[in-house]
């Protein structure tokens, strides 16, 4: 679980973050379909070219859904419960994937914030990512 000071990191570090989630889940999401190439195979439907219009919408979304996260830290696989639904039945996402893309959303943040970017708060944002890849992957069997 995360203790007071993991979710104060969390929220500080959204709280800067502001109007810009989606830009930069946009970037981790670049960098997850470059470096692990097999996450493309989720989106045969879209664009996923450089500067792809669809894979910003789509940043955009996973970016809110994120933030909804944030909003909720005492209640994640409530808040995300819908969301892993999806992607368990719906979409079947192999809930390693959700790991590699909190991985590269991490080295996203490191780079862009570097100032912000110190071993407690990767730790805490570690922490937070992993329990939003537990609820998002609880109705997987
Ligand atoms: Zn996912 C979709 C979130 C991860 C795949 N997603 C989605 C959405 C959201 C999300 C919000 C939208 C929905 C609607 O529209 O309703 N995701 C999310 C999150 C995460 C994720 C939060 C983490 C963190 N996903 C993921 C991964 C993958 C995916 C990793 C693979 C690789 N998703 C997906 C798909 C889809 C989605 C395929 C659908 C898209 C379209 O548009 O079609």
């Amino acid at each position: 679980a995360l203790s007071s000071a993991d979710r104060e990191m969390v929220r500080a570090l959204w709280k800067k973050l502001g109007d810009n989630v989606g830009v930069y889940v946009t970037e981790a999401l670049e960098r997850t379909f470059l470096a692990f190439p097999s996450t493309k195979t989720y989106f045969p439907h879209l664009d996923l070219s450089r500067g792809s219009v669809q894979v910003k919408d789509h940043g955009q979304k996973v970016g809110d859904a994120l933030t909804l996260a944030v909003h909720n830290l005492d209640n994640l696989p409530g808040a995300l419960s819908a969301l892993s639904d999806l992607h368990a039945h719906q979409l079947r996402v192999d809930p390693v994937n959700f790991q590699l893309l909190g991985h590269c959303l991490l080295v996203t943040l490191a780079r862009n914030y570097p100032g912000d970017f110190s071993p407690a708060m990767q730790a805490s944002l570690d922490k937070f990512l992993s329990l939003v890849t537990s609820a998002l992957a609880s109705r997987h069997l």
